[in-house]
């Protein structure tokens, strides 16, 4: 085109247009190009002067100046509105890689006690709870273990003053309940229970028990072992067999200890249930009369079964965790791994 019929004016009213459309600086640079860039369109038209008459070169020259110069002017104006409208808004860049949520998760010994909680529920058993601060007569004498036992040895448990100490097992709630409510009761009574022992595999000063206990006018052992297989079974799997085995407690007689099938091997001995084929879950056994005495009951009138389980000792047998001071580090890759959504 002979520069001498470029139309100055639609040349500016055609970037007006475009110039409108502008939302962002990297367009607007492009539009720059378009019109006062080097290979711009403007350009082009400077590089045409030559051929023209010194007079026509000075007027259209100056003419060519004066659009680029309010071009320029415009871009900039622009290029400053753009800027500072992205101060103001709030700018989402959906390329970016999104942030993962953090979710937390139940403590092991939490779910463990919740399952254990609600079968007995099922069952039509209360829950009780009672003090972590007990007098020497609740945690032992009204349990009928001697003061010349072993397990009152101020080695084995934390005192306090004024023959007060840190309970050694729940029962002494077990105790309370009995004084609080008449026959029948049907109770399973959670919580935390203190023994001064050294931290190892198996053992910690701090450990928490379910206990349980059912008086009645007519209780027998058959009681006892239908309650707890139904527990068993639904805690552990209908699979896993049980097993009751004679033992000994101060508290209860007759007393026995209950075993489940090894998961490992079914049965068959295994390392992990040191080649018997059974593991040890919990003690149980019929309310000793003068325990029941103890807790205001006639045991002439009324019989009980009772049963208790170390909850710790529960959640390692059921998640295969080998070390009971794992629930007591809260490391977050042990925690982690318990992701449950209840
Ligand atoms: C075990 C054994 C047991 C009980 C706890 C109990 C409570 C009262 C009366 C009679 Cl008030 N018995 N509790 C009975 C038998 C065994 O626990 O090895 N626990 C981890």
């Amino acid at each position: 085109m002979k520069i001498q019929n470029v139309d100055f004016d639609s040349y500016y009213s055609e970037f007006l247009k475009e110039l409108e459309n502008i939302e962002d600086l990297s367009s607007l640079n492009q539009l720059k190009g378009k019109f006062i860039g080097r290979k711009g369109k403007i350009n082009e038209l400077f590089k045409n002067l030559k051929d023209l008459e010194p007079q026509g070169r000075k007027v259209i020259g100056g003419k060519l100046n004066e659009l680029k110069e309010k071009i320029s002017f415009l871009l900039e104006k622009k290029a400053q509105e753009i800027k500072a409208r992205a101060q103001t808004e709030r700018t989402v860049d959906l390329s970016l890689p999104g942030k993962r949520s953090w979710c937390g998760s139940f403590h092991p010994l939490t779910i463990t006690l919740r399952q254990i909680i609600e079968i007995f529920q099922t069952l039509g058993f209360r829950v009780e709870e009672g003090p972590e601060i007990e007098t020497e007569y609740f945690n032992f004498e009204a349990l009928n273990i001697p003061a010349d036992h072993p397990a009152r040895d101020e080695q084995d448990s934390f005192y306090l003053e004024d023959n007060f100490l840190l309970r050694t097992h729940t029962s002494p709630a077990q105790i309370r309940v009995m004084q609080k409510y008449q026959p029948p009761i049907k109770v399973i009574v959670p919580g935390k229970c203190f023994r001064r022992d050294a931290f190892d595999a198996t053992h910690s000063p701090m450990f928490h028990q379910v206990e349980g206990l059912v008086v009645a006018e007519k209780i027998s052992m058959g009681d006892l072992k239908g309650t707890i297989q139904v527990f068993t079974k639904r805690l552990f799997g209908e699979e896993r067999e049980v097993r009751f085995r004679p033992s000994y407690f101060p508290f209860t007689e007759p007393s026995c200890e209950v075993d489940i099938s090894c998961g490992v091997c079914g049965g068959e001995g295994c390392r992990s249930c040191g080649y018997s084929g059974w593991l040890e879950i919990m003690g149980a056994g019929l309310v000793h009369p003068q325990v029941l005495r103890n807790g205001g009951y006639d045991p002439e009138r009324f019989r009980g079964f009772a049963f208790g389980m170390g909850v710790e000792r529960i959640a390692m047998l059921k998640y295969g965790i080998p070390d009971i001071r794992w629930f007591y580090n809260n490391d977050v890759r042990f925690l982690d791994q318990f992701k449950t959504f209840r």
